[in-house]
């Protein structure tokens, strides 16, 4: 299916949008701005001097891959949003080396980006094997395969795109997937000036928001929303009491959206937005106690020399049963 989230289906995404833009405060879900252009454009963002996150996990994995490696005892990666999994090459390299990696697993929503990279991989580490999974974290992680003794990588800061009741939840989802032994490698963006995170949420070059407005031809394209392309603009705030960098689309005059087939119009005043994305940034202690909330005792904590970006690994607690799900969180502004 051409879809921009290439497996969810159309009825889901109008659902969503339906969701999105029926409450006051109107939103779209993040995971609809990968499409093959969104996704190549992230890729642009993670070079980006002003994109710090890329480049601070990545130090962090170039020193600590091996000590990763040794701590999970895992035979098989599986990466949750994996987009190119370059990164992960890091990972892969440190596993080989031991001799442990039988098998990585890369599930992405985004079909193109995903063939790519599991096709680039299993070239690159002919002795693994390469089990690609194209899903929504929000549906499909039963399709994770089960064998093996497994660590679930969730890298990038993707976790923080989630708001705290959808978190608690997809941390609860996984936590119910992982067999005892399993571990789960998370990265987590850190707080920091609020200024650098704007700067890197609405970079000087206008990549960040081709990257944004890209979901307005996504909702074009995938649901024949007649809309106007260039009356929106691309805005990144510093929420301080949420404690995320929320991106937006703004209305520049008065605009409308009409989605026939849904029977949805909606008119927007100068100035009103739609929140695409939030990139929620953390401390240690949180990411601690949302971890434990979900059954998972965090056994490392690693940061980069700068204290921006950190990873951890953690494990399910022993004696685990399934961990009670939060209820499903309704949007905070309705
Ligand atoms: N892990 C990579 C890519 C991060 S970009 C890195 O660290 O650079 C986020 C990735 O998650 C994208 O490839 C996107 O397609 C995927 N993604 C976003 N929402 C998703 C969802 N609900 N289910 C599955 N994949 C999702
Ligand atoms: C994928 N995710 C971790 C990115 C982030 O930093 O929250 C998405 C992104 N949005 C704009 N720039 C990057």
């Amino acid at each position: 299916m051409a879809l921009a989230a290439d497996l969810a289906t159309i009825e889901a995404f109008a659902d969503d949008v339906l969701d999105g833009l029926s409450a006051s405060q109107k939103t779209l879900p993040s995971k609809y701005l990968y499409d093959a252009e969104g996704s190549r454009l992230f890729d642009r963002i993670t070079e980006l001097d002003a994109y710090y996150p890329t480049r601070r996990e990545r130090e962090i994995l170039e020193r600590q891959s091996a000590a990763i490696a040794g701590a999970s005892t895992a035979d098989t990666v599986v990466e949750l949003g994996s987009g190119t999994s370059d990164k992960t090459r890091l990972l892969l390299d440190a596993f080989t080396r031991t001799g442990q990696l039988r098998r990585f697993v890369p599930f992405d929503v985004s079909e193109g980006i995903l063939r790519w990279a599991a096709s680039t991989i299993s070239h690159r580490y002919p002795g693994v094997a390469v089990h690609g999974v194209v899903g929504d974290f929000d549906h499909h992680l039963g399709h994770i395969p089960s064998e093996g003794r497994r660590m679930i990588a969730l890298l990038g800061g993707t976790i923080g795109n989630y708001e705290p009741g959808d978190r608690a939840v997809l941390l609860a989802d996984l936590s119910a997937t992982m067999n005892q032994g399993d571990s789960l490698l998370l990265g987590t963006d850190l707080v920091k000036d609020p200024d650098r995170l704007v700067a890197a949420y609405d970079d000087s070059h206008g990549v960040t928001a081709a990257f944004d407005l890209n979901v307005l031809r996504v909702l074009a394209r995938e649901l024949g929303a007649e809309l106007d392309l260039d009356g929106w603009r691309h805005q990144a705030c510093w929420d301080d009491q949420e404690q995320w960098i929320e991106m937006r689309l703004v209305a520049q005059g008065a605009q409308r959206i009409v989605i026939a087939d849904l029977d949805l119009a909606r008119d927007f005043a100068d100035g009103e937005h739609i929140r695409t994305e939030v990139c929620a940034k953390f401390r240690r202690p949180e990411v601690e106690a949302e971890l434990d909330a979900a059954g998972l005792d965090l056994d490392h904590w690693w940061t980069d020399d700068a204290g921006d970006f950190a990873l951890s690994l953690a494990h399910k607690r022993e004696g685990q049963g399934p961990v009670t799900k939060p209820a499903a969180p309704s949007f905070r502004y309705r």
